[in-house]
């Protein structure tokens, strides 16, 4: 996996930029290495690399690394974003969903945690739909925000069969009603298991609204994002 990437600028020969990846072969990094620059190594990073954890990790969404809007629908994207967010899943309470517009997208990650391929599914997307209204997104994850691997969402929006998409499932979890926000069995929202697109560990999740599919049921409205598989549980 590519954690990091490193650009220095070779000033003995002017401008000449060099682009060293950390996985890439290593006549890729000579210049990284000149000069006395020390390269850092990834798998001595405990921190960068994942494998040690420091304590517990956010099991919700801490922070938005980026997004962008799309047109239409814009619920709570003025007074609720990105906070709104952050947390648990909220059922039934519209202040705590975010509309992306119609072909918006978020990237969404939890400080200091990683979602893992364990037993069963890894993780759930809250959106808010009600029975017969599903707002479809396509969710992709990736482990450093440049390699993106999607859960294919092809399906009409009448469905009946959603396969990978996000935004069809019910919510049911609300810190209020002790329903586990955690436990796929019970939560509601939809689930996604990481060993359906055959990958091992993810630090970021993005979620993006289908353009194909737009009017009245044709937004997502992001509620929240749970690991249930974490690196650091
Ligand atoms: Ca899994
Ligand atoms: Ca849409």
């Amino acid at each position: 996996m590519i954690t990091k990437r490193f650009l220095r600028i070779g000033l003995a020969f002017g401008l000449a930029i060099a682009g060293c990846y950390e996985s890439s072969a290593i006549e890729a990094c000579f210049d990284c290495a000149r000069d006395g620059e020390v390269v850092e190594d990834a798998s001595s990073d405990a921190s960068t690399d994942g494998e040690v954890c420091a304590g517990p990790g956010a099991r919700f969404v801490t922070r938005v690394v980026d997004h962008a809007f799309g047109p239409g629908q814009d619920h709570n994207q003025e007074d609720g974003f990105p906070e709104a967010l952050f947390g648990p899943p909220r059922a039934g309470d519209v202040r705590s969903v975010v509309s992306l517009g119609n072909g918006g997208w978020v990237i969404v990650e939890f400080e200091g945690n990683a979602i893992v391929d364990g037993p069963g599914p890894d993780f759930i997307v809250f959106e808010n739909p009600l029975p017969g209204f599903a707002e479809l997104a396509t969710v992709a994850v990736s482990d450093d925000l440049e390699a993106w691997v999607s859960f294919p969402c092809v399906a009409p929006q009448e469905g009946p069969d959603y396969g990978f998409c996000a935004g069809v499932g019910e919510v049911r979890s609300h810190p209020d009603n002790g329903v586990d926000p955690l436990d796929p069995a019970v939560a509601g929202g939809d689930a996604f298991d990481l060993a359906d697109i055959g990958v091992e560990r993810a630090r970021y999740v993005r979620i993006e609204d289908r353009a194909d599919l737009d009017g009245p049921a044709g937004v997502f409205d992001l509620d929240a994002v749970g690991i249930v598989n974490a690196l650091c549980p």
